[in-house]
């Protein structure tokens, strides 16, 4: 199969390209030319890389989709581009509504306009349930995104909605609640976390600087999320599905496992300051992810503990490197 996937130098992207590319897909990855020819995670993997099939474009540019589209005229899509930094989505509202509406606009008129007997998949969010007042959320949830970015998603997944009633196109979301790996960018919590709790044990520093320690998510295994991605457009019609594992921590919690697991008392290291605090944040976030076991016979395989210390000890691995590179 011709598969596109944009966001492919992302945390998910390296997962997801790695998983097709190993089935012998032909994968196609859309990439932001930057100055420095830098290639993200996929810059950790040159062996897959070399496999891919990478092509300069912009999601935001729908010019140069339409020039990547003509020419791969894929079987499947994954939409993953993304700004997906929901602090980072205060700042810039308008630049996170151009990326994440209108690039998924764009997207969705390149795949309609090249390969409408296709199938595409569109990275929606758990964010865009926001201010929750189940005990869990499933698909039927109503929506009530507390962030420009959660309004971003929610704007993204009606449009897959309405192209998918509109045109009969196969197109399908999935939900997808946080999902974290030793590749997670550092900017988000748990990798802040892990990278934080390896440096002060190695000595590099000695606090943490956190906002929120109450929130509450539901973090699952990226590799195991990606794999969901493509059961979703396995299926014998579009559909949306909420990707969770249902189990739900505090940022507290995830500390606490990320300091233990090296030995350390987190109390004496983790400061709170109201930098990191949102103007309005998503405090409780749990996913029922029934449909998606039952329809798709998807399930998560790494629980919470294993995710906390995977995410640790490969940032041990990766510190104590350059430690002793510097050294
Ligand atoms: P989130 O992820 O906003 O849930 O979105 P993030 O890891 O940024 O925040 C999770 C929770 O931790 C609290 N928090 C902090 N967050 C960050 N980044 N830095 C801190 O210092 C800090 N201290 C406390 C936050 O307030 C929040 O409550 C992620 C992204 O990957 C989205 O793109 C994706 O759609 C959703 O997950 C599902």
């Amino acid at each position: 199969m011709k598969i596109i996937i944009s966001g492919i130098t992302g945390q998910d992207g390296y997962y997801l390209s790695r998983l097709l590319a190993s089935k012998g897909d032909q994968v196609h990855g859309i990439v932001r030319r930057n100055s420095q020819k830098s290639f993200g995670v996929l810059d950790t993997d040159p062996e897959l890389k070399s496999k891919l099939k990478l092509h300069y474009g912009d999601v935001t540019d729908k010019h140069s989709l339409d020039t990547i589209f003509k020419e791969v005229r894929p079987d499947r899509v994954y939409h993953l581009a993304a700004q997906s930094f929901v602090q980072e989505s205060w700042s810039n509202p308008e630049l996170t509504y151009e990326i994440n509406i209108k690039g998924t606009l764009n997207m969705l008129n390149s795949f309609r306009e090249y390969s409408p007997e296709g199938r595409f998949y569109f990275a929606s969010s758990s964010e865009m349930f926001g201010k929750v007042e189940t005990k869990s959320q499933d698909e039927k949830t109503f929506p009530w995104p507390r962030s420009p970015y959660g309004i971003s998603k929610l704007a993204g997944f009606y449009t897959g909605v309405n192209y998918r009633e509109a045109y009969g196109l196969f197109v399908s979301n999935g939900i997808l609640f946080n999902h974290e790996s030793p590749h997670r960018g550092e900017e988000f919590v748990t990798r802040k976390i892990s990278l934080a709790a390896v440096k002060i044990h190695l000595g590099v520093e000695s606090e943490l600087v956190l906002g929120n320690l109450d929130s509450q998510r539901d973090w699952g295994y990226s590799a195991d999320y990606v794999k969901a991605m493509e059961l979703i457009l396995d299926y014998e019609r579009p559909d949306d599905f909420v990707i969770a594992t249902g189990e739900t921590h505090s940022v507290r919690d995830f500390v606490q496992t990320a300091f233990s697991h090296l030995g350390l008392d987190w109390k004496k290291h983790v400061k709170v300051d109201e930098k990191y605090k949102r103007p309005a944040d998503v405090s409780y976030l749990r996913g029922d992810s029934s449909k998606a076991r039952k329809l798709l016979g998807w399930k998560p395989t790494v629980s919470f503990q294993e995710l906390v210390k995977m995410m640790v000890d490969a940032d041990l691995k990766r510190v104590s490197g350059q430690k002793k590179k510097a050294e």
